[in-house]
């Protein structure tokens, strides 16, 4: 089934100009990019989208990590996207996250982990909508979908 997923591209990966191969590496898959956007995060936005951390004691650090400098929020759209881009990011421990993964390529600590990707379909509509207006939102064709998908 077609699905539609955030993925943050978080301020370590915008400040070791990794943007470019993170994003590329979401393309290379077959997955159709449908929003992007450079954002500097607003605490009050970094607290909404990380209020189910809120009691844990590395809420603040956290706070301070996405708001620290700018991101790139994509929006993009495939087949089980949720899952292929869970498991192309890599586990959230960067011991556990498995080469080949981004993370597993390039994350040596836990909350500098680069990307932050939705993890279930409620909270991929939630994040969607939290970043991005439905009207920054594109759906187009691309020609050589027929190859990659079928569809
Ligand atoms: P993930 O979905 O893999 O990004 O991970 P979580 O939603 O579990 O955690 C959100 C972010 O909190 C992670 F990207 C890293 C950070 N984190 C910490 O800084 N310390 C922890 O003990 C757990 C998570």
């Amino acid at each position: 089934m077609a699905q539609r997923t955030l993925i943050i591209v978080k301020p370590d990966g915008v400040q070791r100009g990794l943007v470019g191969e993170i994003l590329g590496r979401f393309e290379q898959r077959g997955l159709k990019l449908v929003g992007l956007k450079l954002v500097s995060v607003s605490r009050t936005l970094a607290e909404t989208h990380y209020a189910v951390h809120r009691e844990r004691p590395f809420f603040a650090d956290l706070i301070d990590f996405i708001t620290a400098g700018p991101v790139v929020c994509a929006v993009v759209e495939g087949p089980e996207a949720i899952e292929v881009v869970r498991n192309l990011v890599g586990a959230t421990r960067f011991t556990e996250a498995a080469p080949g993964s981004i993370r597993g390529d390039y994350a040596l600590d836990l909350t500098m982990n680069l990307v932050h990707a939705s993890d279930a379909p409620e909270t991929a509509a939630q994040e969607v909508s939290l970043f991005f207006e439905p009207d920054e939102l594109v759906a187009y064709e691309r020609a050589g979908d027929r190859w990659v998908t079928g569809s």
